[in-house]
């Protein structure tokens, strides 16, 4: 077992986790599993010296192998590492054996912003101004250091205990020069922006896009261009004509239409001022953004987070007990 720490003092070993089990209901004494992706798995763990939780992404050696993401998933670890804002999951430490790499991050008890969403149809309008402030706030940290996101979307929104939102999964994520451009294929359909289809190549402009569908998305419950089928979605998107519900506010039909605008030059938050014309729309304008970089701000969200076990914010997920097979290449040699 080979060991990477992360946290200077910190005397996390890949021994000391054990996992935390479901103490009821119909897995009841199974690990706890937090989330499953093409990834792989993240996993709830425990320390028995101080308690303190962590949520484990595991991925197979050979599926990593298999679909070539060898660089990615190094180059993800390092992003991650690189990190260290309020607004983003916290990489504490990595780990690799014979047949998976391990990251282990911080616990959001809180649970998916998805998840949330699902519950309660859509979200409150102060909600969703806090839920985007702070991923504007994630954008602001990421794009400064050059790091475009590149996969916004509910799903990769998660909840602390005080209700504060974080961004996780990087694997789509990609340091750029600026006034580079670069012609990748990625993110999640429902929320590619136009250049990205046209395969004009794209910039961090995608990010606020991105930005416009996501708002939509948590006052509407479903994303402006939507179909069962990726092409279809595709066409709505480059036709580019949102239509808004009856019951969404001025100001929220302005921000969107100012980030989902098909000119990636003429968008919000990728003009002269940057992101600053972002935090200064009028949607925003209860947002104290000094208060929110602070924590200071009541979060609204708190009304979504349940109270109970560690895990009652998350769905469950049935135990995988299969092992994956031993992978010996050394591209992780480095990891
Ligand atoms: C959870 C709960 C939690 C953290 C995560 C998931 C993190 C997932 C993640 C996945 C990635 C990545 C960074 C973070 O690059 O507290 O369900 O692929």
């Amino acid at each position: 077992m080979f060991s990477v720490f992360l946290s200077p003092g910190s005397t996390l070993t890949f021994e000391d986790l054990v996992p935390v089990l479901y103490q009821e209901g119909r897995y009841q004494g199974d690990p706890v599993t937090l989330g499953i992706g093409g990834f792989g798995r993240v996993e709830l763990m425990t320390t028995l010296s101080h308690g303190k939780y962590y949520a484990v992404k595991r991925v197979s050696k050979k599926h990593i192998v298999s679909k070539r993401q060898e660089e990615h998933i190094l180059f993800e670890k390092e992003i991650l590492k690189a990190i260290q804002s309020d607004f983003i999951i916290r990489l504490h430490a990595a780990f690799k054996d014979t047949r998976y790499i391990y990251m282990v991050m911080e616990f959001c008890s809180g649970g998916e912003i998805w998840t949330k969403l699902k519950e309660v149809g859509r979200f409150e309008e102060s909600i969703a101004v806090f839920c985007t402030a702070c991923v504007v706030e994630a954008y602001s940290y990421l794009h400064k250091k050059n790091i475009m996101y590149r996969d916004l979307k509910p799903e990769n929104l998660m909840l602390d205990v005080k209700g504060y939102v974080k961004l996780i999964d990087f694997g789509f994520a990609k340091e750029m020069v600026r006034g580079d451009k670069t012609y990748s294929f990625v993110g999640t359909p429902e929320y590619i922006a136009p250049e990205i289809i046209k395969n004009q190549g794209h910039d961090f402009a995608v990010d606020f896009w991105s930005l416009g569908i996501l708002i939509f998305e948590l006052l509407a419950g479903s994303p402006p261009f939507s179909s069962s089928e990726p092409q279809r979605i595709y066409a709505k998107i480059l036709d580019g004509v949102l239509k808004f519900p009856p019951y969404m506010s001025e100001a929220a039909k302005s921000i969107i239409s100012k980030l989902c605008r098909p000119r990636p030059g003429q968008r919000l938050g990728n003009t002269k001022n940057g992101i600053k014309d972002v935090r200064h729309h009028r949607w925003f304008s209860n947002i104290n953004w000094h208060k929110l970089r602070m924590r200071q701000i009541d979060a609204p969200t708190i009304r979504l987070i349940r109270k109970g076990p560690c895990y009652i914010n998350f769905d469950r997920f049935p135990y995988d007990q299969t092992k994956a097979d031993e992978e010996f290449s050394g591209w992780d040699r480095d990891f």
